[in-house]
C-alpha cells in the first residue's frame, strides 16, 4: 500500500468521512553541492522513491486539525488551531512543520478555509534525507487545493514560489535556518533526473541520471546518528559565509571563483577560508558533475563525490565519526566515491557502487559500524524518481 493509500484510510479512520485530495512529496538525496545553496550557488539533488502523503478535506470554519499515523502504527493528533491566530512558536514538535506551512499561506494571503489534515510519512525522520521538507510540501500543496490554488490552477503559486514559502514555514515557524535546497528537490524533480538547480536564477534543469544503466547504483547509508538543523552548527557556518561574503565585498560566496582563492583567502580572518574553500570548490564540483553526467562519464563521477566528502569533514567541518565511517568502509568495500549528504552532524552518506558488488559492500559497511559498536545503518539504494503531485 502506499503512503497516499494508507493516509486515504487513516483520514476516514480519523474523521468519519474520505478526504477531497491526497498529495504527496518525496525526500531526497544531493549527489552533490552541499551547504551551497544559502551561497546562492548550485545544487544537484535527486527525489527518493520514500514519499510523504497529506490527505486532506477542507473546513468552513477557519481551524487546522492535524492528526498522522505514527511508525507504531497509531493515530495522533495535535490540538485544532485557528488559522487566523497560528503564530510562530506554537505548536512545536511534529505538527510544527505542517502548521508553519499553513501560517506561511495565510501570511501571504492564500484564502485557506480551514482543513482536516491526515499525514502518512515514509521518508525516514532525522537522516538527513529532508523529511520535514517532504512534510511541508505535501501539506503545502494539499491546503493550497482547499483554497482552490494548487498548481497548475488559476492563481496558484508556481513550484518555485512555494517552495520559498515552505522556506519561510522552515526558517521562521520551525526555527531552522535552512536553504532551498530541499523543498526545491522534493517539489520540482522528476523520476530518472538529477535536479541541476541554480539557486540564484532559479535556473532548474532536469540532467538524466540512471546509474543502474550504467551497472552502478547509488546506496543510501544513513548512520542512524540523528541530526537536526535548528542546533548551532548549521547556523554557525551559514553566519560565517554570511561574514567572508560581506569581508569580500561579494553579495554571496557565489561570486568567489576558483582562480580568486589564492587571493581572496589570506584576507580573510583564519576561521573563515576553509569555509570560503569549500562553497567555492563544491559550487566547481556541482558543474563538473554535471558535465560528466550530460556526457555519460559514470565512471568518472566517484572521485568527485568523495573530493566533496573531504571538503565538507576538513574544510566545512561538517561530518562525524559515522558518516566519517560510512564513507570510509563504503570505499574500502569497492565504491567508487562515496560522501555524506544534506546537512551534516550526523545522518545518511551516499556511495556509488557497482551493482554486483552490492552484498559485499553492504555487508563491509554493516561489519565496520558493528567493529566500532554502532547501531546498524539502514540501507537502501537510492532511485531518482518523481517529485511532490497529487495521488487521489
Ligand atoms: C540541509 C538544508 F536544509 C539545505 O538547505 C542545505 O543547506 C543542506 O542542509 C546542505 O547542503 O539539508
Amino acid at each position: 500500500m502506499t503512503a497516499a493509500d494508507r493516509a486515504a484510510e487513516a483520514f476516514a479512520e480519523q474523521y468519519g468521512c474520505s478526504p477531497s485530495a491526497v498529495w504527496s512529496a518525496p525526500g531526497r538525496i544531493n549527489l552533490i553541492g552541499e551547504h551551497t545553496d544559502y551561497n546562492d550557488g548550485f545544487v544537484l539533488p535527486c527525489a527518493l522513491p520514500h514519499r510523504t502523503a497529506v490527505a486532506v478535506r477542507p473546513r468552513e470554519d477557519g481551524n487546522l486539525a492535524i492528526a498522522t499515523l505514527g511508525s507504531d502504527g497509531r493515530l495522533h493528533t495535535s490540538p485544532t488551531l485557528p488559522l487566523a491566530r497560528l503564530e510562530p512558536g506554537d505548536p512545536t514538535g511534529w505538527a510544527a512543520y505542517p502548521a508553519g506551512v499553513a501560517w506561511a499561506l495565510r501570511d501571504a494571503g492564500f484564502p485557506l478555509p480551514g482543513a482536516d489534515l491526515l499525514i502518512v510519512g515514509e521518508v525516514p525522520t532525522g537522516a538527513g534525507l529532508s523529511s520535514s521538507h517532504a512534510l511541508e510540501c505535501a501539506t503545502a500543496l494539499a491546503l493550497l487545493d482547499t483554497a482552490g490554488r494548487a498548481p497548475g490552477a488559476t492563481g496558484g503559486p508556481g513550484l518555485a514560489e512555494i517552495a520559498r514559502l515552505v522556506q519561510r514555514a522552515e526558517n521562521d515557524f520551525a526555527g531552522a535556518p535552512t536553504g532551498l535546497l530541499d523543498q526545491t528537490a522534493s517539489l520540482r524533480c522528476t523520476e530518472a533526473h538529477a535536479l541541476f538547480f541554480d539557486v540564484r536564477s532559479g535556473a532548474a534543469e532536469q540532467i538524466p541520471f540512471a546509474p543502474l544503466s550504467a551497472g552502478l547504483e547509488l546506496l543510501v547509508i544513513d548512520t542512524r546518528a540523528k541530526h537536526s538543523h535548528s542546533e548551532s552548527g548549521y547556523g554557525d557556518r551559514r553566519r560565517g559565509c554570511e561574514r567572508a561574503a560581506e569581508l569580500l565585498g561579494v553579495k554571496a560566496l557565489r561570486d568567489v571563483s576558483q582562480s580568486d582563492l589564492d587571493t581572496n583567502l589570506p584576507s580573510l580572518p583564519e576561521d573563515l577560508r576553509p569555509l570560503v574553500r569549500h562553497v567555492v570548490t563544491e559550487n566547481a564540483r556541482v558543474l563538473a558533475t554535471v558535465e560528466l553526467l550530460r556526457a555519460g562519464r559514470y565512471d568518472e563521477l566517484g572521485e568527485i563525490l568523495t573530493a566533496s566528502h573531504v571538503s565538507l569533514r576538513d574544510d566545512y567541518r561538517v561530518s562525524c565519526r559515522e558518516l566519517d565511517l560510512a564513507v570510509d568502509a563504503s570505499l574500502e568495500a569497492g565504491a567508487s566515491g562515496a560522501r555524506m549528504i544534506g546537512g551534516g552532524f550526523g545522518g545518511s552518506a551516499i556511495a556509488l557502487i557497482p551493482t554486483e558488488h552490492r552484498t559485499s559492500i553492504e555487508r563491509h559497511v554493516l561489519d565496520a559500524f558493528e567493529r566500532h559498536t554502532l547501531a546498524a545503518p539502514r540501507l537502501f539504494t537510492a532511485v531518482p524518481s518523481a517529485g511532490a503531485g497529487r495521488d487521489r
